[in-house]
């Protein structure tokens, strides 16, 4: 590493306006140093986004973009942010990330907005990681790695979408085919993609449009949503792959969606059924029985403790039970979850909480637990691979970036292809080691 890049401090930070996936106006975020590299970051955007999530700031300006504007928070970045941040040095992280959170100064990021904060915090670590710190070349994810142990996450791909992500498809926003079982990134995603291939053939034949979701996944008019297990788990097998053994099936069931405030209860409209949390989890238990399903987020209402409790109880042993919008990858409802015994899993989004310091803080507490964990994108995203590094670096053994089709989900499943050749003989898939805190 030649002298002069250690020495390098941040030069500039500006934000931009740019466009997520669904067409709407996001963060970007390009941080320059003085010996005249540059970086850029842009932060994606929920859609079934969870009550305790951490501020997405919005113009509200009803003459631009539908109020979705974000020059406010672009605004907060050239002239809140970058003033604290020009002379510092980019390779401490936390340091950074610390003095965000104090310009911010509220618990939620509602001051500078979290999207205007996120986008600086990615920014800063690709800049510093093009310093080479991490000791060899400019990868993002060797240099966030710090020398630790990295594995290539197995990846959850979203073949079938339905909830907020697809118009008049399940009520279960997200079903998801899981290669735990083969042997390599590189083989995981041709599975995803034969699999994903296998299901438009067969909705073809049964005469379903094929139509596509805002995670790439098909979005098929189904009479339940059982009968989308049935597809997925067919499609599974029509691409040659044992069901169970070399790819399981998982959900995001998005239930804060459908449940019912005034009655208490949820409401899945395909089934014309309303469900108390007890019997919601009787239905999850008999699915689990018929079908080889690894994982299950999101299942009960973000608020719904007690609830949580007793699917944990019932199913927790041999099924991941997934917090998304009940942890919001903050610290303190994780620890909350963990003391309750409410889940064995945590969903992370560095949006939700809005620093990368923050994200690897909630790992680091679900981890102790003897918690999984899954690095995740958005339903809105962007070109952005970060997520892709941070999984790796991180150690977090799971991913799920949508289906394996449309770009803005694709670049991160190529951008795992290339890490690992980029590790050649040590690259290694998490496979069946991701789900260590389950019996399977
Ligand atoms: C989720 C996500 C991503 P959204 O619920 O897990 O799949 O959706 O970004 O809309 O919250
Ligand atoms: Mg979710």
């Amino acid at each position: 590493m030649a002298a002069h890049n250690q020495g390098a401090t941040i030069a500039s930070v500006r934000g931009r306006e740019a466009l997520d996936s669904r067409g709407n106006p996001t963060v970007m975020a390009v941080v320059c140093l003085s010996n005249g590299a540059c970086a850029q970051a842009t932060v994606p955007s929920g859609a079934s986004t969870g009550t305790h999530e951490a501020w997405e700031l919005r113009d509200g300006d009803p003459g631009r973009y539908h109020g979705n504007g974000v020059l406010n928070a672009v605004a907060n970045v050239d002239h809140m942010i970058a003033p604290s941040l020009v002379g510092r040095s980019p390779l401490d992280q936390d340091a950074i990330d610390l003095r965000l959170i104090e310009l911010d100064g509220t618990p939620d990021k509602s001051n500078l907005g979290a999207n205007a904060v996120l986008a600086v915090s990615m920014a800063v670590a690709k800049a510093a990681a093009s310093l080479g710190s991490g000791g060899e070349g400019s990868s993002l994810w060797r240099y966030l790695s710090g020398g630790g142990p990295v594995t290539l996450p197995v990846p959850m791909f979203n073949i079938l979408n339905g909830g907020r992500h697809a118009s008049n498809s399940t009520d279960i926003q997200e079903f998801m085919v899981v290669p735990a079982g083969v042997e390599t990134f590189a083989e995981a995603l041709r599975c995803g993609s034969e699999i994903y291939h296998s299901l438009r053939g067969l909705l073809r034949d049964a005469g379903h449009n094929l139509n596509v979701g805002d995670e790439g996944g098909f979005a098929p008019t189904l009479s339940s949503n059982r009968d989308a297990l049935e597809l997925v788990l067919r499609a599974v097998e029509a691409a040659g792959y044992t069901p169970g053994r070399d790819v399981y099936l998982a959900l995001d069931v998005a239930a804060s969606e459908f449940f019912d405030d005034r009655q208490g209860k949820y409401t899945l409209e395909r089934e014309g059924t309303s469900f108390t949390s007890g019997e919601l989890v009787e239905v999850y238990s008999r699915w689990s029985r018929e079908y080889p399903i690894i994982s299950i987020e999101d299942g009960l209402h973000e608020d719904d403790w007690d609830g949580w409790a007793g699917l944990q109880r019932t199913l927790g042993e041999s099924v991941q039970l997934m917090g998304d919008d009940l942890f919001v990858t903050n610290k303190a409802r994780i620890l909350r979850g963990i003391e309750s015994k409410t889940a064995n899993a945590v969903l992370l989004k560095p949006n939700q909480i809005g620093t990368l310091t923050e994200t690897r803080e909630a790992l680091r507490v679900a981890r102790e637990a003897g918690w999984g964990s899954v690095m995740s994108h958005r339903s809105g995203e962007t070109e952005d691979t970060t997520i892709a590094d941070l999984a790796v670096a991180w150690d977090v053994r799971q991913i799920k970036a949508g289906a394996p089709a449309r770009s803005e989900r694709v670049a991160k499943y190529n951008r795992l292809l290339r890490i690992e050749e980029e590790l050649g003989s040590e690259a290694k898939y998490a496979g069946r080691e991701a789900y260590q805190h389950l019996r399977l």
